[in-house]
């Protein structure tokens, strides 16, 4: 899809500005448009949010976000991808905002992470319904430091890729996939419950509600319960699906999905909560 084709389609929905979006939808990330206020915002939101993730997140997240230590400014993505690629060989590739599926696949694939450029305003300071800056760069990158979860979400890539061939029954459940386990997973640990998830880890709010509260169900890692488990986008999930390692979910999921689809769309959905 074109970015101004997918500019008219996606109506007044989309966020960010696509004026300067290649035909990959990458842009160059310009520091000079972050005010002394954007850094300032993005200090307050580090600092109570680095307070959460301490007792809350999976310990090898913790070990990657303190090595990064973005706790001043902005991050310049030219620097953390430098350092990423030495790493695990996966590069940070600035965006304006959301991208089209397939082109959000592609980039997953190929070891890049699209990393939105602009920071919430003041105001949405505690949620925020779309990716920014904060949520791709806090919640985001550090896990991309780990081995065994860099190989996992570009096996991700290729294996969405294979979905969106398939059709679009096999992209909603590949897509359940990413939302239970990149967005909103927990991980067991041996100091007990932790999360990984990064709409978790970013989310002051979910981040104490989806360890702590008696509410959620918390279900072990399943893949098929997975694909079939419908969600909402704008409240806290429930349930939540835990796994047992990286090396674990790598494992569960490197099979071919053709089959599973298949069977899967005979089989009902676990309706969302109301
Ligand atoms: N674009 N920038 C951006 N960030 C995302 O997380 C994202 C996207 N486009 C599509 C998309 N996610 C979904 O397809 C995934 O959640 C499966
Ligand atoms: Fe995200």
């Amino acid at each position: 899809m074109s970015v101004d084709e997918f500019i008219r389609t996606s109506g007044s929905t989309l966020r960010g500005d696509y004026a300067a979006a290649r035909a990959d939808f990458t842009v160059d990330q310009d520091m000079s448009v972050y005010t002394d206020a954007d850094h300032e915002l993005w200090q307050r939101l580090y600092a109570r949010q680095f307070e959460l993730v301490r007792g809350y997140a999976f310990e090898e997240y913790l070990g990657h976000l303190g090595d990064l230590d973005m706790s001043r400014s902005i991050p310049d993505f030219s620097t953390v991808s430098n350092r990423l690629q030495g790493a695990t060989g996966w590069k940070i590739v600035a965006v304006p905002g959301l991208i089209p599926d397939l082109v959000f696949f592609n980039l997953l694939a190929s070891r890049r992470f699209p990393t939105t450029v602009w920071l919430r305003k003041p105001e949405e300071f505690d949620y925020i319904v779309e990716p920014d800056i904060f949520h791709d760069c806090f919640g985001h990158v550090p896990l991309l430091f780990s081995q065994h979860y860099a190989n996992y979400l570009q096996a991700y890539g290729i294996g969405a890729l294979k979905a969106a061939r398939l059709g679009p029954e096999a992209l909603v459940m590949i897509g359940r996939l990413f939302w239970f386990t990149v967005e909103f997973g927990l991980i067991r640990t041996p100091s007990g419950m932790r999360v990984f998830g990064a709409g978790i880890l970013s989310s002051s709010g979910e981040i104490v509600h989806s360890i702590d509260s008696p509410d959620p169900q918390r279900l072990p890692f399943d893949l098929e319960r997975i694909m079939r488990t419908d969600y909402h986008i704008d409240r806290f999930q429930d349930p939540y699906f835990v796994i047992e390692s990286f090396e674990r979910l790598v494992a569960d999921t490197a099979h071919d999905f053709t089959p599973v689809y298949a069977r899967l769309r005979e089989m009902p959905t676990f309706a969302k909560a109301p």
